[in-house]
């Protein structure tokens, strides 16, 4: 199933990256955004992950965000979370980029994750700043107001013509530009500038692979692409590792 390249140079490889998209999730059963059952199916991605619309419909917004929350608490980390874990063990460098916001990297044991997107577990006001846990929001049908200031709470997340998180996006096009082996997982390869990490690291001379359920813009840029599912390639990928660190052992 694997290539001899790709496991050449993952046993040369010391620093590792991984761009993860809503692909990789959706073992979990949290929908995707653009495959047939998506999310952007039944919602129009620019009437709700935008800050303009939340303004002029917050309760619109909120019911979105309100009905991911709840299905994202319920689910729990697929095989290819865990998969992800064990593989940050067995490199020098190892790092999770992703544009999810259902902190399941994490979940699944992931240490370094940078999360692109933002988080859904998180909230704040836009008027004074104030965080908020989702365990301290009563999620009725509107849209939950600051105790302090009255001002509305958003998600923390990042939503469509606002800027990325500085610090994470600096940590993730390091570590792309470093990466002597960059996985792209699970994702359409359209937003940017998430997008644009598999070019720098490719540029940078990183081997490009991509694992995916079809093919996407990447598909043709990276050095290989696996059409499959997450939670059956990367498991698999793991056991082979393994097994390559234990014959180099005995060597
Ligand atoms: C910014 C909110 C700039 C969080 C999201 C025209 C051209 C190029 C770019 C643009 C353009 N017009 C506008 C832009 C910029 C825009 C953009 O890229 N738009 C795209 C759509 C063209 N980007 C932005 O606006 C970004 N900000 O650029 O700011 C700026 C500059 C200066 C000053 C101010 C601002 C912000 C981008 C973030 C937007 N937020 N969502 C939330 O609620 O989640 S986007 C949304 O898409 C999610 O965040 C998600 O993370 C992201 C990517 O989607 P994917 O994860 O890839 O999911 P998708 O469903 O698309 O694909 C899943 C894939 O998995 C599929 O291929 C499927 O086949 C596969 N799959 C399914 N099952 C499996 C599987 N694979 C493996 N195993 C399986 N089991
Ligand atoms: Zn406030």
């Amino acid at each position: 199933m694997f290539s001899g390249k790709l496991l050449e140079k993952l046993s040369s490889a010391t620093a590792v990256v991984v761009l993860t998209g809503a692909g990789t999730s959706a073992e979990s059963g949290v929908p995707t955004f653009r495959g047939n059952e998506g999310l952007w199916k039944k919602f129009k991605p620019d009437e709700l992950a935008d800050f303009d619309a939340f303004i002029k419909n917050p309760d619109l917004v909120w019911e979105w965000y309100a009905y991911r929350k709840k299905l994202i608490a319920d689910v729990r980390p697929n095989p290819a979370h865990y998969a992800l874990a064990e593989m940050e063990k067995l490199f020098q460098e190892f790092a999770v980029i992703t544009q999810n916001i259902d902190n399941l990297h994490r979940r699944a044991g992931s240490a370094r994750v940078y999360e692109l997107h933002g988080n859904i577990e998180r909230n704040y006001c836009i008027k004074c700043g104030r965080w908020y846990r989702n365990d301290e929001l009563t999620l009725a049908t509107s849209a939950p107001r600051c105790v302090d200031c009255q001002g509305l709470i958003r998600p923390d997340v990042v939503w469509f013509g606002e800027l990325l998180p500085a610090e994470q996006w600096e940590l993730a096009d390091r570590a792309s530009r470093n990466a002597d082996v960059f996985f792209s997982i699970g994702t359409s390869a359209i937003v940017y500038p998430a997008a644009s990490l598999p070019l720098r690291a490719k540029e940078s001379g990183a081997y490009i692979v991509e694992i995916n359920a079809e093919t996407t813009p990447l598909s043709d840029i990276a050095h290989e692409s696996l059409i499959g599912k997450a939670g059956e390639i990367l498991p698999r990928l793991v056991d082979v590792l393994r097994k390559q660190r234990t014959d180099e052992n005995q060597k």
